[in-house]
């Protein structure tokens, strides 16, 4: 099926017809990972690379980013996986500064389909929050980050738990658009996936 209605409704940020589109694909029988790569997320792209050129304001990516939102609550319980219940604890936060939620959401209930819990701890997280988390027994902690500026919270955040005396038994793993794996060994994380399903495969890995 075509999804470039789909696309187009999430760049114009029209949520009821993103909502007909995601329907209407998956009553095509189309796979709902395809719909969110190549539908919502691709969108989401193309209005960064607008908003880039000028092309975009601000509230033109917010209204895109609700759309999107509204095709995800569609897509989220044919997004979880099945398979074999993990146990263990991640709690997941967009780092202090920072109020992008779409990509930490995803991961988020990508992890929980996995059988997870999931303690979400929000948009603008201070290290500290992520500290107490640990303490509270989160197993992992997951930190996402979208822009350049707010990446050396991650490091502030593992330097903090370091502080705190619980590197030694929770694991951190980063991610989001301008992370990347050479920069997560840089700040002392344990690992980095680049989307909501690798970020499945590492925690389960780290879980062990
Ligand atoms: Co913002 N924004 N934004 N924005 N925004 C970007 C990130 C930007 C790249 C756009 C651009 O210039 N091309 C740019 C950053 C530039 C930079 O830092 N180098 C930018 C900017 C500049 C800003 C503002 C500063 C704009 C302004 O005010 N002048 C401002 C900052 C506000 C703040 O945070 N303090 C701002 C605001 C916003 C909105 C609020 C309007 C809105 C966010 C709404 C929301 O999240 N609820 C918004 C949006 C929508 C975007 C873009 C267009 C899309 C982000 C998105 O949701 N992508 C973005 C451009 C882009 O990324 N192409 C942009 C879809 C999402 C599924 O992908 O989040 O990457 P992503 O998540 C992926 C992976 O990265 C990974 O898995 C996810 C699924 O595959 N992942 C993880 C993410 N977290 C992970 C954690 C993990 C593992 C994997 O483990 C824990």
């Amino acid at each position: 099926m075509d999804l470039t209605e789909l696309y187009n409704a999430v760049i114009d940020g029209d949520a009821p017809q993103v909502q007909a589109g995601v329907k209407a694909a998956l009553a095509q029988g189309v796979a709902a990972d395809m719909i969110l790569n190549q539908g919502l997320i691709a969108a989401m792209n193309e209005v960064g690379r607008r908003f880039e050129e000028g092309e975009f304001y601000v509230p033109e990516m917010l209204i895109a980013a609700r759309a999107m939102q509204a095709g995800l609550a569609l897509l989220k319980p044919l997004l979880v996986e099945s398979g074999v219940k993990a146990a263990g604890k991640v709690a997941i936060g967009t780092v202090k500064g920072d109020l992008h939620d779409i990509g930490k959401n995803l991961v988020g209930m990508m992890l929980e389909g996995a059988g997870f819990e999931v303690q979400d701890l929000g948009v603008d997280v201070p290290p500290q929050s992520f500290v107490q988390a640990a303490q509270d027994g989160a197993q992992i902690v997951g930190m996402s980050a979208l822009l350049t500026t707010t990446m050396s919270n991650m490091k502030n955040t593992v330097q903090a738990l370091q502080e705190a005396g619980l590197r030694g038994r929770v694991k951190v793993i980063v991610g989001g658009a301008p992370v990347t794996e050479d920069f997560a060994r840089q700040i002392g994380a344990d690992a980095y996936a680049q989307d909501a399903s690798g970020a499945v495969r590492t925690v389960r890995k780290l879980i062990g």
